[in-house]
């Protein structure tokens, strides 16, 4: 985590006590504040070296706020932070995870009853003490008790777009550490998974007790879970990180168990029994003239071992990416004579460029023209405008009314002049409750493009769901059904519709699909795409970046798409801008 992570962190946290506690506007400028030091290009903590009239220069970031940063990096707290930390010794994080459940509820609960922590915070539920609460009802009682499980389930598992850096710093690291050999991540960080139980790293060395003893070392390790011979485990950024040390004549054998999944590794070693073969965490072994095979790890001979695609071709198979390793097909695919039987995954190299990004004239936090500028940057060759418009769920009224989308028809307009790449205007447009598009179609065919995402009613049965999906991708405007269950990870499940009935509905209207690659959401997840896909829908994989830093967010929307087999044919975003335009109509 960088520093100006840390700090955006603490002034979030910062802004849910001063909420809990019933302060009011502060919160929102802590968390102005938050998003700006987030985004700031350089390392803040030169700026607060410099005082704090030079952190005051950061956007959004006013005095009094600039000098509790300059305290934090002086003394290692904030003196006002830590005293609202014991007013309020509450597990916020986690009581917030309950849908409904914000800052101001966890503060009037502690006040009322004590609650602290989601046991606490269950059990006042379930003792009926939450409704006897001012300005709380049985309602409230309900949606805890409903909530609790899949907010506890949540704590437990840690967000791909989190775990992924953590795991990136590691092999950063370890690539420098004396005689490792190769270092690979395992384990469902290598096949994309959207939430981590742990990251697994995979070390080929012939000095595991070096290795270990730096890794135990690493800077951004908090704390050593355990340290033994060859394997380590560490807790990073509240992650736990595992390390295994191997030799380089077993690293490939080693990096295919340990990737997984358990399913698919499973189907592999059954693969192997049939042919006389044993494989495991080891190698590949031939135990052809070996009485008792399971006499021992690595019995027999060695027949692979080094690499991952060594261990594959051993029992005739064709190596295939991690992400698509769940025993879903693949095994038979890979072992099938045909060429091309395995798909071709899309790479991140495909994608020419984003269609779902906000600005300023909603909730994004850069112009029109800075976000265009960003997107050439990135050589990608289209950018699409589709900032919010006015509808149920979109947040405060920061969503563009049909006057404001005319208005801003000419903002881009005025860009599109000067810009180096090919600019599309668009809307994210509201899919209300029963799938109706709540702005004009006047104002919707004078587009580009239409992006409809559900931003309300998100809690609503599976068959309603269904329903109001299949109705927004056939509205003749729509042209991609943006985040389509609405689900944010670890927080909020979001609609539950039978895909396959909603691409079906997709491919015929000709509307795609989204892979929205916000980290907090991959959604539609990768089962959704494969459906897609076998429905014959088109898959966009857009950020939904508010900022040009967001645009890096592209690559959990791909590794996404991937899990869900999707090839460059199947994606929106890999076309020219004049296919573009004709797939818009
Ligand atoms: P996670 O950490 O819960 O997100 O999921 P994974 O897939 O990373 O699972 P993890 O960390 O428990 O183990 C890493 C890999 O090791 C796993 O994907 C497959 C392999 N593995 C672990 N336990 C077993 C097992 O009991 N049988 C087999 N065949 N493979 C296993
Ligand atoms: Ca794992
Ligand atoms: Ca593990
Ligand atoms: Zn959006």
């Amino acid at each position: 985590m960088s520093r100006n992570d840390e700090v955006a962190d603490l002034l979030e946290e910062f802004a849910d006590l001063l909420e809990a506690t019933g302060v009011e506007y502060k919160p929102s400028a802590y968390r102005r504040a938050a998003e700006n030091v987030r985004e700031y290009p350089a390392p803040i903590e030169n700026l607060a070296g410099e005082g704090t009239d030079a952190v005051a220069g950061i956007d959004r970031v006013g005095d009094a706020i600039a000098s509790k940063v300059v305290e934090y990096f002086e003394t290692g707290s904030i003196a006002e932070l830590e005293e609202l930390r014991s007013e309020l010794p509450v597990d916020m994080p986690a009581l917030t995870r309950v849908e409904g459940v914000g800052p101001k509820t966890v503060g009037a609960l502690y006040e009322a009853l004590g609650v602290t922590t989601l046991d606490e915070l269950e059990a006042a539920a379930e003792a009926g003490e939450i409704s006897e609460v001012t300005g709380f009802g049985e309602k409230t009682e309900a949606n805890v008790l409903e909530n609790v499980p899949f907010a506890r389930e949540a704590a437990k598992r840690t967000r791909l777009g989190d775990a992924r850096p953590v795991a990136d710093a590691a092999l950063a690291y370890l690539a420098d550490v004396d005689g490792v050999a190769k270092v690979e991540v395992g384990g469902s960080i290598r096949r994309w998974k959207a939430t981590i139980g742990d990251v697994d790293l995979l070390v080929a060395s012939a000095d595991g007790e070096a290795v270990v003893d730096a890794f135990v070392d690493w800077p951004d390790a908090d704390a050593t879970i355990e340290a033994g011979t060859g394997k380590a485990s560490v807790r990073a950024d509240g992650t736990r990180v595992d390390l295994r040390v191997v030799d380089v004549a077993e690293f490939g054998a080693a990096l295919q168990y340990f990737t997984g999944s358990k399913e698919h590794n499973i189907a592999v070693r059954n693969r192997a029994i049939g042919r006389s073969l044993k494989v495991n965490e080891y190698g590949v072994f031939d135990v052809s003239d070996v009485d008792d095979p399971d006499a021992g790890q690595r019995v027999g001979e060695r027949v692979a071992g080094e690499t991952e695609a060594g261990v594959y071709e051993a029992l005739d198979m064709a190596w295939m990416p991690p992400e698509i390793r769940e025993n879903t097909g693949e095994v038979e695919a890979a072992a099938a004579e045909t060429e091309g039987s395995l798909p071709a995954l899309l790479e991140e190299g495909d994608v020419r460029g984003d269609l779902h990004t906000h600005t300023d004239w909603s909730d994004g936090g850069f112009t029109i023209a800075e976000m265009v500028a960003a997107a050439a940057e990135r050589g990608y060759a289209f950018h699409a405008v589709t900032d919010h418009a006015a509808g149920p769920g979109v947040f405060g009224n920061t969503g563009l009314d049909e006057a404001a989308i005319a208005e801003q028809a000419d903002a881009v307009a005025s860009v599109v002049d000067d810009a180096p790449i090919e600019v599309f205007h668009g809307i994210e447009a509201n899919i209300d409750a029963a799938g109706a598009i709540t702005t004009d179609d006047a104002t919707l065919a004078s587009l580009d493009l239409v992006v409809a995402s559900p931003h309300s009613a998100l809690g609503q049965g599976s068959d309603a769901a269904t329903e109001r999906l299949v109705r927004a991708v056939e509205h003749p405007e729509v042209d991609v059904l943006g985040h389509p269950t609405g689900r944010l990870i670890n927080s909020r499940q979001g609609l539950e519709p039978d895909f396959e009935a909603v691409a079906e509905a997709a491919a015929a209207a000709d509307t795609a699909i989204e892979v929205n690659a916000n980290p907090a959401r991959l959604d539609a997840d990768g089962d959704a795409v494969r459906a897609a896909i076998d429905a014959g829908a088109t898959i966009a994989v857009n950020t939904d970046a508010h900022s040009p830093r967001e645009f890096d967010n592209v690559r959990y929307g791909v590794h996404t798409a991937r899990r869900g087999w999707a090839e460059r044919a199947d994606v929106l975003n890999t076309r020219s801008p004049e296919e573009l335009r004709a797939f818009f109509g």
